[in-house]
């Protein structure tokens, strides 16, 4: 007995770093609220686990964006805590309209969010067959 828990901790710790590309795509967001500067200028930053995927671009004066950026991370794991924050940019301060955060599990799933200040953000993503490292 004793000598399988040396096997048994190898094994967990493999499964555990098992790494899959995740891919997120088809990024848009409705009913953004204006503020007293005017309507929304929203972009969306990424993160991934510890992972920053970036962010996509700035659509000014639209409260209905979409963004054709997609996102590729190629050591996603299960259960990696997938991060979406939508800003507003602003002269000043770009303001922070709302987070959407998901563990993400293996095949594609389409999600709505809704968003602390107002409105929605949509997104899909695939978490890809993974190999282990
Ligand atoms: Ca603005």
């Amino acid at each position: 007995m004793a000598t399988s828990l040396p096997l048994l901790l190898l094994l967990l710790c493999s499964l555990t770093v098992a790494e899959a590309q995740l891919r997120l795509f088809n990024l848009q967001a409705s009913d953004l609220p204006s503020n007293l500067l005017g309507t929304t200028d929203g972009y969306v930053k990424v993160f991934c686990g510890s992972a920053d995927l970036g962010e996509t671009s700035v659509r000014n004066n639209n409260p209905n964006p979409w963004w054709e950026e997609e996102f590729t991370h190629f050591k996603a794991q299960q259960n990696d805590i997938l991060r979406l924050e939508v800003h507003d940019s602003d002269i000043l301060i770009d303001d922070l309209l709302g987070v959407c955060q998901r563990q993400i599990k293996p095949g594609t799933h389409e999600h709505d969010c809704y968003l602390k200040k107002g409105g929605t953000l949509h997104y899909s993503y695939t978490l890809g067959a993974g190999h282990q490292a």
